[in-house]
């Protein structure tokens, strides 16, 4: 593996357990090198001054790119200047490496479309009733926790999960006419809900999510993990 932009390799914190894995995920596509540093979250590792100097939000994943000792040309955008980079939310990382490495998101702009589609759709309907429901069973404080909310977060998944067999009915393979970044952030996040054993998926989402569990980047992602996880 290399790191075609710079020499040193990204630094990812995070693991394959949390939204992490999206970006080791995406950087196996890419086949770039990196270093993954996973944060103990029920320990509150995320928030030692140490990580809140990187991250602030004091969350997982956060992406470090190195220095780059090379000279940027004037059209290599801010990102390869010689100050490390910090990025946090895992949507924008997963923009930021894509459009560093120009891999992973159609090229067809109609398809392209799609994809922030798709981008928009996990971040604003498959996700967020996925994460309330998380929050509430065991995120958050005993104290902070209201299980009344439950019915309608599963309401509310379960309304994105239909949506998500529907359009898949059109027979690709992919979300969009290509594997990219939208099969990652969705794909994840399906996963993500079948681990909590939450809602039901039509076969076609069960064979998706298959496909995609068999990309040779996906086998080496999940590597990451150690036998302790
Ligand atoms: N919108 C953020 C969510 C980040 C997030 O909530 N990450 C979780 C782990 S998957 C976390 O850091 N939890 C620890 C905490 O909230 O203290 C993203 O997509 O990056």
């Amino acid at each position: 593996m290399n790191n075609a932009q710079n020499d040193r390799p990204y630094i990812v914190y995070g693991s394959m357990k949390n939204r992490g894995g999206r970006i080791i995920w995406a950087l196996e596509e890419l086949e770039q090198s990196y270093r993954v540093v996973d944060l103990q979250l029920f320990k509150g590792e995320q928030r030692q001054p140490d990580y809140l100097n990187i991250n602030p939000h004091g969350k997982v994943p956060t992406l470090v790119i190195p220095h780059s000792p090379s000279t940027p040309t004037a059209e290599e955008s801010s990102l390869t200047s010689s100050e490390e980079e910090v990025i946090t939310e895992s949507l924008a990382i997963l923009l930021t490496l894509a459009e560093r490495h120009k891999s992973l998101l159609p090229i067809d702009i109609r398809e392209r479309a799609q994809c922030h589609h798709w981008l928009a759709y996990c971040a604003t309907e498959l996700e967020p009733p996925l994460w309330t429901h998380a929050k509430h069973s065991f995120v958050y404080p005993t104290k902070r926790r209201v299980s009344e909310i439950f019915p309608s977060c599963l309401y509310e998944y379960q309304r994105a999960l239909n949506h998500i067999e529907q359009m898949l009915s059109d027979h690709r393979s992919y979300l969009t006419s290509c594997f990219s970044i939208a099969d990652i952030f969705v794909g994840q996040t399906l996963m993500w809900g079948r681990s909590r054993e939450l809602g039901e998926r039509g076969v076609l989402t069960e064979a998706y999510i298959k496909r995609l569990k068999a990309r040779p980047a996906w086998q080496r992602a999940r590597l990451t993990l150690t036998s302790e996880d």
